[in-house]
């Protein structure tokens, strides 16, 4: 019986200290909010209280949208969730359709930038009961359909012709 009560109180300690099971539902906080439309200069979107901590128990979604006819590219300035519990997806496209899943982001590697195919980016942000980092910053911007971002210059490599605006089909 003393046993039992040792195990009860170091229960009611650990309970107090906020030691929560990652795997336990919790209501989520909505935290979405409406993004302005993306045009040809960058605008910014981070996690909530950015460069500070986010939150436990979030759900936020941010829908992107740019004029029709054009795509919408995103570039991560910084990264940094709870891997594999906390996640940042971003559909190429509305919410939520499994066929538009195209990433699902977790960890803290910056991502490479992501370009749509079409004129909707919708970005949903998540994180679980416990442990919060200080999530994300991206750019995004309205690009031009037949237009392609500056790649950069490949490891091991240089860029020995081409040159900015780059379009579908230019060679470097
Ligand atoms: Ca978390």
């Amino acid at each position: 019986m003393r046993l039992l009560a040792l195990l009860l109180a170091v229960g009611l300690v650990r309970a107090t200290q906020g030691y929560v099971p990652h795997d336990l539902p919790r209501p989520k906080t909505d935290c979405s909010g409406n993004v302005p439309q993306a045009s040809s200069s960058a605008q910014q979107l981070d996690s909530p209280n950015y460069p500070n901590n986010y939150g436990n128990n979030l759900d936020c979604t941010w829908t992107i949208q740019s004029a029709s006819g054009t795509v919408i590219r995103l570039h991560f300035l910084a990264f940094s969730v709870e891997d594999r519990y906390d996640y940042l997806n971003v559909f190429n496209g509305p919410a939520g359709s499994a066929d538009t899943a195209a990433q699902r982001l977790t960890g803290n590697t910056v991502p490479d930038d992501f370009v749509s195919s079409g004129n909707t980016v919708t970005l949903q942000f998540t994180s679980d009961v416990s442990v919060v980092q200080s999530g994300f910053q991206l750019e995004y911007t309205e690009m031009s359909a037949s237009s392609c971002p500056d790649p950069g210059v490949p490891d091991n490599g240089q860029v020995v012709s081409g040159g900015s605006p780059f379009g579908v089909g230019s060679q470097i």
